[in-house]
C-alpha cells in the first residue's frame, strides 16, 4: 500500500491524515491530531511555532508506530502568515498571528504608498487588515531592524518545510495571500513591493503545487526514524479546500468552512473591477492558476470563540487566566441552545471589524445589537441563534453579491471542511439561501492537499479524476431548503 501523508494545521487545531488510493477511491485515515494554541511573545500574539514542530515531528512518529510510512508528505495551513529568516537560515522574526494587533494602522500607511484601488488592480486581493503586505508594512514601522536583516520571508507552511528538508521554496497559492502577487502575471508584483517599499530579495521564485521539496534532513530522519518526499500541496488551507469539493456542475458555490467561512467560486481569470473591489471580493491563486474569486466571511470563529469564554479557556497561552468554568460548553449543545431560541430575531453583520479579534466575542454581538437598536441576547440560546443565523445571512448576502458580480446563476452550495458538520448552520444556510446544500467532505483542506499528492504520486490523472472520486469516496449530505 502506498501512503501520503497530509498535515493539515488550522488556526486551532492541526492534524496528520494518512491517505491512500484503493480501487479508484481515496480512503482517509487520521493519524495523529494536535491543539494549536498561540503564545504572547514579545507583546505580540504569535503561533507557538516551536511546538508546532514538535507536533509535526511527533504525528510523524506515529505514522511510523502504526507501520504506514508515507512515501509523500504535504502541509498546508492558514494564509498570510510568515517567518523572516536570515543568512544564516534562523529566523529573524517572531512568527506573529494575523489577529494580532500590529497592524493596527497599517493599512492607512501602505495607502500612502500605493492607494488600495491600484493595489487591487494588480493583485486582485480583497483589502484585510491581516494582508501580509499590511503586516509587513506593520513590521516595518515596529521592527525594521528585522526586515534589514531578512534574507528570506517564509510563508508558515514553508517554514516548516524547510526544517523537514533544509530547503526554502515559496508556494504560488499562498504566496497570492500576501497581496504582492500580481493577479495577471502571477509572479510577484515589483512595482507593489517597491511602492510599500519592502525588500525585493525576501521573496523568492514561486513554486507550483505538485513540486518537491526535498527529502527529510538526517536530523529529522533520526528524530521519526524514516525518510520521505516533501512536496508542495497548495499550502494555503483554502486552496487545499477548494480542490476537495464534488460541485455537481458549474452553478455550485463552494464554502470552506472553519474557522473563516470562504464563500465563492472557482474561475479562469481574475476579476478585479471596482464592483468587485467595493464589494470586497478576493482573487486568490489556485490549483493549475484558477482563481478562487471568494468572500471570507467570519465563520465559525464566532461560535469557537464564545464557546471558549463559555469554558473559560482562551486561543493565547498565558494572557489573561481567566478561571475555567465549571460547565464545559460542548458546540452540539451550543447548537441545541440555539435551536430552542430559533425565533429570536436579532442579527448582526458578521463581517464587521468588531468580531475579529474581540476581548469578548458575547460582549462584542451584544454591543452590535445594542448599536443597531436591536433586543440584546440574554441567554446563551438567544446569543447562539443570532450568531448562527447571522452566518446564515452572510452567506446569503455575499450569495447574491456573487452573483451580480459573475452575471451567473447558482443553483446549489458545496460546504466542505469541519464546519459541514454543522447540521443547524447547514440547515439554516439552505433556508436563507433558498438553495440545497450538499455537505461534506468534512475533512476538506486535508484532502485537498491529498489529492495533489495522489496526483503527483499518478494515482489519478489530472483533477477531473481525482475530483470525481470524492463522490463515491465520502458520503455528501444534502439538505433541501
Ligand atoms: C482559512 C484561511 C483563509 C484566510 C485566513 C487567514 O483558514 O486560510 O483563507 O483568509 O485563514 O489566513
Amino acid at each position: 500500500m502506498k501512503y501520503h501523508l497530509a498535515i493539515d494545521i488550522g488556526a486551532s487545531s492541526g492534524r496528520h491524515i494518512l491517505g491512500h488510493v484503493e480501487k479508484g477511491c481515496m480512503m482517509l485515515e487520521e493519524i495523529y491530531r494536535f491543539d494549536n494554541i498561540q503564545v504572547r511573545k514579545n507583546g505580540h500574539d504569535c503561533w507557538n511555532t516551536e511546538q508546532l514542530w514538535q507536533s509535526i515531528l511527533e504525528g510523524l512518529r506515529a505514522c511510523k508506530a502504526v507501520n504506514k510510512v508515507p512515501e509523500t508528505m504535504g502541509i498546508d495551513t492558514w494564509a498570510v502568515d510568515f517567518v523572516l529568516m536570515g543568512a544564516d537560515g534562523r529566523p529573524v522574526s517572531d512568527a506573529v498571528a494575523y489577529r494580532d494587533k500590529r497592524t493596527k494602522g497599517a493599512m492607512e500607511q501602505a495607502e500612502r504608498g500605493l492607494p488600495f484601488p491600484e493595489l487591487y488592480a494588480r493583485t486582485g486581493i480583497q483589502k484585510q487588515v491581516f494582508n501580509t503586505a499590511y503586516q509587513l508594512t506593520a513590521l516595518q514601522r515596529e521592527h525594521p531592524e528585522q526586515l534589514a536583516a531578512a534574507s528570506r520571508l517564509l510563508m508558515i507552511p514553508e517554514y516548516f518545510n524547510y526544517l523537514l528538508t533544509g530547503n526554502m521554496l515559496n508556494e504560488y497559492t499562498n504566496a497570492t495571500s500576501t497581496a504582492l502577487v500580481n493577479a495577471y502575471t502571477r509572479s510577484w508584483d515589483d512595482t507593489v513591493i517597491a511602492a510599500l517599499g519592502l525588500p525585493r530579495r525576501i521573496f523568492g521564485p514561486l513554486n507550483l503545487p505538485g513540486a518537491r521539496v526535498g527529502r527529510f534532513t538526517g536530523e529529522v530522519q533520526g528524530a521519526v526514524g524514516f525518510d520521505c518526499d516533501v512536496l508542495l500541496p497548495a499550502t494555503h488551507d483554502t486552496g487545499s479546500a477548494f480542490l476537495a469539493v464534488p460541485a455537481r456542475d458549474e452553478n455550485a458555490v463552494y464554502i470552506s468552512s472553519g474557522t473563516w467561512s470562504l464563500l465563492g467560486v472557482e474561475n479562469e481569470a481574475p476579476i478585479t473591477g471596482e464592483a468587485s473591489m467595493l464589494a470586497n471580493f478576493t482573487n486568490e491563486g489556485g490549483y493549475r492558476y484558477r482563481y478562487r474569486y471568494l468572500k471570507n466571511i467570519m465563520g465559525l470563529w464566532m461560535i469557537q470563540s464564545i464557546r471558549r469564554e463559555l469554558n473559560g479557556v482562551s486561543y493565547v497561552e498565558d494572557s489573561k487566566k481567566t478561571a475555567a468554568a465549571q460547565r464545559q460548553w460542548s458546540y452540539a449543545e451550543l447548537e441545541a441552545e440555539a435551536r430552542g431560541c430559533a425565533d429570536f430575531t436579532s442579527r448582526v453583520d458578521v463581517n464587521d471589524s468588531s468580531f475579529l479579534a474581540p476581548e469578548s466575542m458575547t460582549d462584542a454581538v451584544k454591543q452590535f445589537c445594542v448599536q443597531t437598536g436591536q433586543s440584546v441576547p440574554q441567554t446563551v440560546g438567544e446569543l447562539m441563534q443570532c450568531v448562527y443565523a447571522s452566518l446564515a445571512a452572510g452567506y446569503a448576502g455575499a450569495v447574491r453579491e456573487l452573483s451580480a458580480l459573475t452575471g451567473k446563476v447558482y443553483t446549489s452550495i458545496n460546504i466542505v471542511g469541519g464546519g459541514s458538520k454543522d447540521g443547524y448552520l447547514n440547515e439554516l444556510t439552505a433556508r436563507t439561501t433558498g438553495l440545497p446544500v450538499f455537505a461534506g467532505p468534512t475533512e476538506g483542506t486535508a484532502l485537498g492537499n491529498l489529492m495533489a499528492q495522489f496526483i503527483a504520486a499518478g494515482e489519478f490523472d489530472d483533477l477531473e479524476a481525482a475530483r470525481a472520486a470524492i463522490r463515491q469516496s465520502f458520503d455528501i449530505k444534502e439538505v433541501t431548503p
